[in-house]
């Protein structure tokens, strides 16, 4: 156990999976021919996020013509990375293509309700969890509503979003995704609110995306916010971490990865871009590694975070039930396989999902009660009365790298 605990703490997407987390990038599909990019990103991730790739007016550049190529080649390369896909985003007020932005009213309305069910209809079952709604509340200190011409097609256009990409791909889970909601404030506590109310009334929400785009501070109340959210039967993530270069940055990433550890239900952390060359906040330098693919001293910071963190991360289960937690804890690693626990809180009886990297397979188990999914990568394990914990052994058909995710904990 120690052992395969030091060789989990060489890269971050090991780190964190450690600890039952992902750690992601955002991603181009424009630079995935520069090889210390694809380095980097195939070393360092377990997760990515198209950076703008599956955005409205990058998938449906006319009005019902759809262009997957792009989104296309990020899901194929992760694939073989063997790294989860965070969708990002079927409906925001942003990058609209220009034939959605002369729409208005209910013909907006069933326009975007169309987009949603076929983006999320072509990308099913490959999306570990969509950003439905990107960015719907104000920042104007009162906890409003954006207003936009999606907005102005009814104050339900959300719910709608989120119904929409239910149906079309159930095993996503969705999320409603924004920024400056990193703190306890009136537009964090608007979204809460909502989150509330679609709790309540079986709206189907599953996560909460926190983008973290920090300055030179984070808001002291950074981890209570996340778990006022968690709180409420959602995972919460954070979504496009980025902080301003300057003396505190090492320190503000590494408070980051230590709040989202201590919330057992914070699932993954992703970062907005690999090199500071590659950031959208130009000049202001704010990623983990350098514009030559060096590793920075924020970089140290959220490893050393992470190999000190702790377990959870397994997140709720999406449809249902009551949420539980799952923890994994890496067990023996042979040369050909390796073993794994994983210990649930939170329910005596629970189902948990924990996904695979082909072509690793799992061949034995112990303590539940396993079924698979038909591409055999997927098990549901059911507690069976053995107790809290149950462990499997999977052989690395020539992956050693990657470990199991677990997908949602139900309890019951
Ligand atoms: O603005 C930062 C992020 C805030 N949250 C939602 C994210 O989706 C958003 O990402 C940024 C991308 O990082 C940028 O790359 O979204 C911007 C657009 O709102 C992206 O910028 C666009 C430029 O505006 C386009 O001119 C350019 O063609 O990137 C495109 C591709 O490089």
């Amino acid at each position: 156990m120690a052992a395969n605990r030091a060789e989990a703490a060489t890269t971050l997407g090991a780190s964190a999976t450690a600890t039952g987390r992902y750690f992601g990038a955002a991603i181009a599909a424009s630079k995935l021919s520069d090889t210390t990019y694809t380095r980097i990103l195939s070393t360092e991730f377990t997760s990515v996020t198209p950076e703008n790739e599956m955005k409205w007016d990058a998938t449906e550049p006319s009005r019902g013509t759809f262009n997957y190529t792009s989104g296309d080649r990020i899901v194929s390369q992760a694939q073989s990375n063997g790294q989860q896909v965070r969708g990002h985003a079927l409906a925001w007020h942003s990058q609209m293509p220009g034939w959605a932005q002369s729409l208005s009213g209910s013909t907006l309305r069933s326009a975007m309700l169309n987009h949603i069910t076929n983006v999320a209809t072509h990308y099913k079952g490959k999306i570990y969890a969509w950003d439905v709604v990107n960015e719907a509340f104000a920042d104007d200190g009162q906890g409003s509503r954006r207003n936009s011409s999606l907005q102005q097609t009814g104050n339900d256009w959300i719910e709608a979003a989120f119904r929409a990409a239910r149906a079309a791909d159930p095993g996503a889970k969705l999320c409603y995704n924004d920024y400056n909601t990193d703190g306890v404030n009136a537009k964090s506590t608007a979204v809460y609110t909502m989150v509330k109310d679609f709790k309540a009334r079986g709206v189907p929400i599953d996560c909460v995306g926190f983008q973290s785009h920090l300055g030179t501070g984070v808001p002291g109340d950074y981890q209570s916010n996340l778990q006022r959210f968690a709180d409420l039967g959602v995972d919460v993530q954070i979504t496009e971490l980025d902080v301003a270069q300057g003396g505190n940055q090492a320190s503000i990433y590494g408070t980051v990865t230590k709040a989202c550890l201590a919330v057992s239900r914070c699932t993954g952390i992703t970062v907005w871009g690999i090199r500071d060359s590659d950031s959208w906040r130009t000049g202001e330098n704010p990623l983990l590694f350098d514009s030559s693919g060096n590793k920075k001293a924020a970089y140290t910071s959220v490893l050393n975070a992470l190999n000190a963190g702790s377990g959870g991360g397994g997140g709720g289960g999406g449809n249902g039930g009551t949420g539980c937690t799952a923890t994994v804890t890496p067990g023996t690693v042979w040369g050909d396989r390796y073993n794994t626990s994983v210990t649930v809180s939170g329910a005596s009886t629970w189902t948990v999902v924990v996904t695979m990297t082909a072509p690793q397979k799992i061949t034995s188990t112990w303590n539940g009660t396993a079924t698979w999914d038909a591409s055999g990568n997927v098990m549901t394990m059911k507690s069976n009365g053995s107790g809290a914990a149950f462990g499997f052994t999977t052989s690395f058909n020539g992956n050693t790298t990657a470990r199991p995710q677990i997908s949602s904990c139900t309890g019951s």
